[in-house]
């Protein structure tokens, strides 16, 4: 999702554009990563690869978000570093501030308090992922950085119905809700967390600006400042999809992190500012999802991925 976008907004750019997929070098494996870096030596690398998912998935797979985001990190930054690449930008996840952090949440608040038991295992793989970078512009004066997105939506998102992001997911079960005139659809949680939503293009925007404007020891984080509760985003989402029926919580799922705005303040004075609004991105994120964007639209759910 986020490489995508990444890709798209580096169109408008005069640079040659090398992507590893899967199939070019599986990020897993250190052989075939160091390879495929010492192959192509690019001048700079983006590490928007990782083992993602919303609340059910990080819940369920543990294991999962722990150890492959450790290893997609150490290979590529590594192997970054072995094929002298000089310039790095590390893609992180607001789940690495603490649960009951300072709102809005700066980057002072990393490691000042205990995580979010939910999503904590991915939240130590990224943490340690933006320590890898602190620690090779420390020992070894590489211009690596990285930037802590709040939660993103938009295309090429992931659409299965347990383990992806809230947006996606609701996308999902209001169409499906619609088509099947379904009278109520449950909304997990109690829809009182505030979380903000960053549409994937913006994302990308900020990335690309960070790589010609940033250059700091620390992390930096990328959202919007506007933050809506879960159940108002459910409606939201109803409305985009023109789902009429009744919206219930189910309580027996989590709710996560109570509160999640990021201060975006340092970015914002660097000069950038997102330009898609929440009632902008929903349809475009529901064209996607009609249109077949994205993974798991309709298709049978293996849980393993
Ligand atoms: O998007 P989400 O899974 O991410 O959930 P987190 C956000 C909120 O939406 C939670 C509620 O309060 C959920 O309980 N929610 C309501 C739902 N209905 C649904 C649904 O059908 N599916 C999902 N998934 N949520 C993530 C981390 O936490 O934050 C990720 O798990 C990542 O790893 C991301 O770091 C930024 O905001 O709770």
């Amino acid at each position: 999702m986020v490489g995508s976008a990444i890709i798209r907004r580096l169109a408008a750019e005069n640079c040659e554009v090398l992507i590893a997929e899967r199939k070019d070098a599986d990020l897993l494996d250190e052989l075939q990563t160091k390879r495929w870096l010492a192959k192509t030596r690019p001048d700079v690398v983006v590490l928007a690869a990782a083992k993602v998912g919303g609340i059910g998935a990080n819940n369920a797979l543990p294991v999962d978000f722990l150890c492959e985001n450790m290893r997609i990190q150490l290979n590529v930054i590594q192997g970054s570093h072995d094929a002298g690449v000089n310039r790095l930008l590390f893609l992180g996840s607001s789940c690495i501030y603490p649960k009951f952090a300072k709102q809005p949440i700066s980057e002072n608040e990393l490691l000042t308090g205990a995580l979010e038991p939910t999503n904590e295992w991915y939240a130590i793989a990224k943490i340690a992922g933006l320590k890898m970078c602190q620690a090779y512009r420390q020992q070894f004066g590489r211009d690596y950085i990285s930037a802590m997105p709040t939660n993103l939506y938009g295309p090429g998102d992931n659409y299965h119905p347990e383990h992806s992001h809230v947006p996606a997911a609701l996308l999902r079960r209001f169409h499906e809700a619609k088509l099947n005139d379904a009278q109520e659809v449950a909304v997990w949680g109690t829809g009182a967390p505030l979380r903000e939503f960053l549409y994937v293009d913006d994302m990308a925007d900020a990335c690309v600006f960070l790589l010609k404007h940033y250059s700091e020891w620390e992390p930096i984080n990328i959202g919007t400042g506007d933050e809506v509760s879960i159940g108002e985003f459910a409606k939201r989402v109803a409305e985009a999809v023109g789902y009429r029926g009744k919206l219930t919580f189910d309580t027996t799922k989590p709710d996560g992190t109570p509160r999640k705005l990021l201060d975006s303040s340092r970015l914002l004075a660097l000069g950038w500012k997102p330009r898609v609004t929440l009632r902008e991105g929903l349809p475009k994120a529901l064209d996607d999802f009609l249109g077949g964007g994205g993974r798991y639209r309709f298709a049978s759910c293996d849980v393993a991925e």
